[in-house]
């Protein structure tokens, strides 16, 4: 076998990016007929898992777009050309602009698992339209954590599994979510090792709970509970770590004085644990020599999910696990974004906007209304979230209300038939696409990944349709270009000096960087590495920024002189590059917060936190006894990225698991189907019993549901869309997290023939 066959490339499925490399074949060798782990990818090492190998999926779909698509009065599709396309998208938007302001125009989306260059592409058409609120995924996720963060270290925070000696997993499921790297083989070493610990909290015997040396079996939305309870026994153990406090923190006495006030046993019974493991539980923390955790969707997608950030963030704190091998660090990133404490209000609610983003389950209210601030139009790209989003039903009837929706997409997804201008997208194998998604430390990676093949007729990647876009509104002119791609003809010292002199003092240039990187740089790198220009402005930013990390990592000099260099090697290193290599100690200098210190006194929390203890018991909604976990992650799901369901090997329907109690309670076995029903909608779905599961708690897959063309023309729907099942109002009261781990549900079985 040659081995220049082979290809880099990395896994788009979730956020780890694994290196791949693959072999190309099959009708006009656009198929990826071997894919094997890149042992060259700085990170992943050779690391890949079964959902890898899967990929050829991706770009093959029955419902792939290859030209730009216009919705007929009919409410059909018809094929338009490009610059019909781009005129009228840029004429619609503008008019919305002039009639009703930029700020009715709203962004939603800019790469998923893997694809964050057309985010960093669309700044320059938003700023163009004056487009001021945006969101995505992260603000039905991450931005209580973010935002709890941002308000006690200034910072967001990662953690070290690989050096750790105890490994704590909230709500979060790395055998099969992964999120750490080569998460398998680092699960299996802590598990393996007698002086390390791995702890998991999940309701569900989880395939990571199922390696644990302790798992902690905790009542679905009973964590902050149990973190009470915990933080309350290392209080009275004396296992707070003081000297690390005294050195870095602030706000001591009044976290002390609220942990003091907590019942433990109280706090036990409500989390539905056994009062001596959990006391067991919290000596291994408090006396971990290094502790590594993990909060992830089982808790904030729960109640209680930002007090259930902080009494996490409170724990890493009171433990000492920060700024240490093995503990939690504050990595370099590319981009910040997943920054800021709340700064700013959405226009109609008035919600919270953490990190730049208004709260997911807050759209549909700014939308479906007679405020005169409202969102009249909206652009979404790389994003589903007429299937991501809580509520469906009401999301496509807001999304239907728009004066003007504009989707870009490879695939006709649930969203972009809701569109008024479908504009297709290459996929990330036919442009080079990246992912900020680089958080490891101390030596931090990142992977530009070079186009596989030429897009076929017709898709555009984002870079192209964004700077077509930005003409279209006259944003960007060739007065402006030519001068630049004169000084990028006479090479990249040239061209940094007219960059620099005429760019970047200018804000309204500055904010078409994107489009003039793409447009002037662009042309002058190899063609399968073209739409990377953008990279040379944040590699610039990374210099300015993170100097002394860059230099460690080999890029030295002047930041124009490691701009360079670091952007060099961004385009050489088709497996992944190390970009950084940070100190331990620089974690500290890395606290944001205005004095330096991590601050653990946060009064509205903490008095959340008195409430909570002080609440009655939990009362159930007796019409929907049990609670339904909307969307987990398996083997053989990957948000929606792989539409067509042939691409998956297990679980073929998408069984929602019952514990064998509840089963034979409702005299269903493994096949068959009950009737799922929750306040907001019901579905009928196929039973898969499981040992894993506690009575009262049932749990969906996250992604099914698809609308997928058949052979004969026809559609198919596999599994339940979880989203038709949730409700918008069910969200956390600070940043508005969704509850979808959460959903009260009654089950009813289904007879045999029964529809
Ligand atoms: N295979 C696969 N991997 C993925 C993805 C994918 O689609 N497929 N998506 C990626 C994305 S976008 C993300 S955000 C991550 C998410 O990764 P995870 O958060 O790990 O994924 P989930 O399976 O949604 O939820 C994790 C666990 O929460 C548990 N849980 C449910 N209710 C509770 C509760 O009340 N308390 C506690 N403590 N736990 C509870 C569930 O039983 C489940 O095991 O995964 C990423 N990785
Ligand atoms: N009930 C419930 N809902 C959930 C979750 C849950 O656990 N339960 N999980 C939530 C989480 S954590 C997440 S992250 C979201 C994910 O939901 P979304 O952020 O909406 O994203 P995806 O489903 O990953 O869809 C990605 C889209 O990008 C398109 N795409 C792929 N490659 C390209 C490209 O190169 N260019 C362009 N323009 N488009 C491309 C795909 O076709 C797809 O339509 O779902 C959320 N929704
Ligand atoms: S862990 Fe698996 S799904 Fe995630 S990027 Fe790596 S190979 Fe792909
Ligand atoms: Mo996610």
């Amino acid at each position: 076998m040659d081995a220049s066959d082979w290809q880099p490339t990395a896994c788009i499925l979730c956020e780890c990016n694994c290196g791949m490399e693959v072999r190309l074949g099959g009708e006009g060798g656009r198929h990826l007929v071997r894919t094997r782990g890149d042992r060259r990818h700085p990170v992943s090492r050779g690391y890949a898992c079964e959902k890898a190998h899967r990929l050829d999926f991706y770009q093959h779909g029955r419902d792939r777009v290859l030209a730009p698509l216009r919705r007929r009065a009919d409410g059909s599709f018809e094929t338009i050309a490009w610059d019909t396309a781009i005129r009228e998208v840029a004429e619609r938007l503008g008019r919305v602009r002039d009639t009703h302001g930029g700020a009715s125009i709203f962004y939603y989306g800019g790469g998923g698992q893997a694809n964050h260059l057309p985010g960093a592409h669309a700044t320059a058409t938003r700023a163009a339209l004056g487009s001021r609120y945006r969101s995505n995924a992260l603000a039905q996720e991450k931005t209580g954590e973010m935002w709890v963060s941002h308000r006690m270290f200034g910072a967001s925070t990662r953690a070290d599994f690989e050096h750790c000696d105890v490994a704590l997993f909230l709500g979060k499921n790395p055998w099969h979510s992964h999120s750490i790297p080569r998460a398998r083989v680092t699960l299996k070493e802590i598990a393996r090792d007698p002086a390390r610990t791995l702890v998991v909290v999940d309701p569900r015997q989880s395939e990571t709970a199922a390696l644990a040396d302790i798992h902690l079996p905790v009542r679905p939305g009973g964590d902050a509970w149990l973190l009470a309870a915990l933080l309350a026994v290392l209080v009275r153990e004396e296992l707070v770590a003081h000297d690390f406090l005294r050195a870095h923190a602030t706000g001591l006495e009044p976290v002390l004085e609220a942990l003091r006030a907590v019942d433990v046993a109280a706090a036990c019974a409500r989390a539905g644990l056994d009062e001596a493991l959990v006391r067991r539980t919290a000596g291994v923390l408090g006396r971990a020599r290094a502790l590594a955790s993990f909060e992830d969707l089982g808790v904030q997608m729960g109640p209680h999910s930002t007090l259930v950030s902080y009494l996490h963030r409170l724990l890493i704190a009171l433990t000492g696990s920060f700024g240490k091998p093995g503990s939690h660090f504050v990595p370099t990133t590319l981009v910040p974004f997943t920054g800021g404490a709340g700064k700013g209000k959405s226009p109609v609610v008035g919600a919270t906007i953490v990190g730049g983003l208004v709260p997911c389950n807050v759209l549909t209210e700014e939308i479906l209304c007679d405020h005169p601030a409202r969102y009249r139009a909206m652009i979404v790209e790389a994003a589903n979230p007429a299937h991501s989003l809580a509520d469906s039903a009401r999301m496509r009837a807001a999304l239907a209300s728009l004066d003007t929706l504009v989707v870009i997409d490879v695939a006709l997804t649930e969203t972009a038939r809701l569109a008024d201008y479908v504009l297709p997208a290459a996929t990330q194998l036919e442009k080079a696409e990246a992912s900020f998604f680089n958080f490891e430390f101390p030596r931090n990676a990142f992977h530009l990944r070079p186009r596989l093949m030429p897009p076929p007729e017709g898709p555009l990647c984002e870079a192209e349709i964004h700077a077509r876009l930005g003409a279209a509104l006259g944003a960007v002119d060739e007065a402006t270009l030519a001068p630049l791609r004169e000084a990028a003809s006479r090479g990249r010292a040239a061209y940094a000096e007219a960059f620099m002199t005429r760019v970047m003092p200018d804000p309204r240039l500055m904010s078409q960087a994107s489009t003039i990187l793409y447009r002037t740089l662009g042309p002058t790198l190899p063609e399968p590495l073209r739409e990377g220009a953008v990279l040379y402005g944040l590699a610039l930013r990374a210099a300015l920024k993170h100097g002394a990390s860059l230099a460690r990592a080999g890029f030295a000099g002047t930041p124009l002189e490691a701009a360079g260099a670091l952007f060099d090697a961004m385009l050489a290193s088709p497996s992944g590059v190390v970009f950084a290599v940070d100190e331990w100690r620089e974690c500290f200098e890395r606290i944001g917060t205005p004095d330096g210190q991590i601050h653990l006194d946060l009064p509205d929390l903490l008095e959340t936190l008195g409430a909570l203890c002080a609440s009655p018991a939990d009362v159930r909604d007796q019409a929907f006894p049990f609670v339904l976990s909307a969307g987990e992650r398996r083997s053989f799901t990957a948000n929606t990225i792989l539409r067509d369901p042939g691409w998956r090997l297990a679980d073929a329907m998408g069984a929602l698991a019952v514990s064998p109690t509840d089963a034979a309670a409702l005299g269903v076995a493994s096949g068959g189907r009950v009737r799922l029903t929750t306040r907001r909608g019901s579905a009928v779905v196929t039973v898969e019993v499981s040992a894993a599961m506690q009575p009262g708690h049932v749990s969906l897959p996250n992604g099914l549901g698809l609308r997928y063309p058949t052979d004969g023309g026809g559609e198919t729907t596999t599994g339940v869309a979880p989203n038709e099942l949730t409700a918008v109002e069910d969200r956390d009261p600070f940043v508005g997290t969704p509850w979808h781990k959460h959903v009260p549900a009654r089950l009813e079985r289904v007879a045999p023939g029964e529809a």
